[in-house]
């Protein structure tokens, strides 16, 4: 006759927290002067929006003074914010790409 087992354990099983990368909403911002068809090649070019998508946030921006085109990681939201800024530099617009932590 053994000792019964209490059924009484330590759990010693490690839960890890799940590490999930911080995401960045990229905005556009609206302005007098950037040219609408600008605004739609650069959402289709570096956001890979289609036409009709790129017309709804330009118009979106254009009304409402600020608008979003992708939610995404860190680094990825500093790449397209770049490649917005220097597009809108060497065409001397002065469209504003920025971003914020979600
Ligand atoms: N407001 C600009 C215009 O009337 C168009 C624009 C849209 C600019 C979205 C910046 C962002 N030409």
């Amino acid at each position: 006759e053994g000792d019964e087992d209490s059924g009484i354990g330590v759990a010693t099983k490690t839960r890890t927290k799940t590490q999930r990368p911080s995401l960045y909403r990229v905005l556009l911002l609206n302005d007098d002067y950037t040219p609408m068809e600008f605004v739609i090649a650069v959402l289709q070019q570096v956001f890979h929006k289609s036409q009709e998508e790129a017309v709804t946030i330009t118009m979106h921006v254009h009304n409402n003074g600020v608008g979003e085109c992708g939610v995404f990681p860190y680094e990825v939201a500093e790449t397209k914010v770049t490649r917005v800024m220097d597009a809108a530099r060497k065409h001397q617009h002065p469209l504003q790409c920025v971003m914020e932590k979600q």
